[in-house]
């Protein structure tokens, strides 16, 4: 372990190892995200994940000043839907189902347009992009194995939405013995209630699944500690 950078945080300062963090940023798609898409489509009110886009980039460009490793995620499918449990993609609407035609080409499918993560948070050459056909980033994936492999311990969440992939993920890593970080106005909901309920369920009982905090608290922090 290196030095540890204190965070100001809830419940209490999350004690970040900028040599051994990484930043992971969930399901910045075209479809969940810009009007006409996919989760506009389902009834949702797109403009509180839209809202989120510029602190996301800013997040990015911190982590990139860093140093830090950054890990992508998109919810995706194969196109012949191999990897989709029936019981998944009998979900949602029946006119709006997974691997059917959607305002922006087939739906969670690898490749297709609405697939594609935001140009304005799109992934730099040699970041880590990875295809999850779950809510969490580390079934069936190759998560685990990466994270492992460059020595990675603490992860920065950001995306979305708070309480589907965001919680999912955070969750299964912090089973897997990381410590998470949670950064609040870097993520999203289309119910303002589930991403506060998301939030304070994560953060109770000492941090039971993990950290929140905001991108100004880890900026300034790492800014006077670690990266001058
Ligand atoms: C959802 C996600 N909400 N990325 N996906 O279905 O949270």
């Amino acid at each position: 372990m290196s030095a540890l950078v204190s965070i100001p945080a809830a419940p209490f300062a999350f004690p970040l190892d900028p040599a051994h963090t990484a930043l992971v940023v969930i399901d910045m798609q075209r479809d969940f995200i810009e009007p006409g898409g996919f989760g506009e489509a389902l009834g949702n009110d797109v403009s509180r994940l839209t809202s989120i886009v510029p602190t996301v980039a800013a997040l990015l460009a911190l982590a990139r000043r860093l140093g830090w490793p950054v890990l992508h995620t998109r919810e995706s499918h194969r196109p012949d839907l191999s990897d989709c449990p029936p019981a998944k993609q009998r979900r949602g609407l029946p006119s709006l189902r997974i691997g059917d035609p959607g305002p922006m080409g087939r739906i969670l499918i690898q490749g297709e347009p609405g697939n594609a993560i935001l140009d304005a948070v799109a992934p730099l050459p040699g970041e880590w992009v990875i295809d999850k056909p779950g809510k969490g980033m580390f079934y069936a994936t190759e998560v685990g194995t990466l994270l492992a492999n460059h020595g990675i311990t603490h992860l920065v969440f950001a995306g979305v939405t708070t309480e589907v992939c965001v919680q999912t993920s955070m969750r299964e890593a912090n089973d897997r013995g990381f410590d998470c970080l949670l950064i609040e106005d870097a993520t999203a909901s289309y119910f303002p209630e589930f991403k506060a309920a998301a939030i304070a369920m994560m953060t109770a009982q000492g941090a039971i699944v993990g950290w929140s905090t905001s991108l100004a608290a880890l900026s300034e922090a790492v800014g006077r500690d670690y990266a001058k």
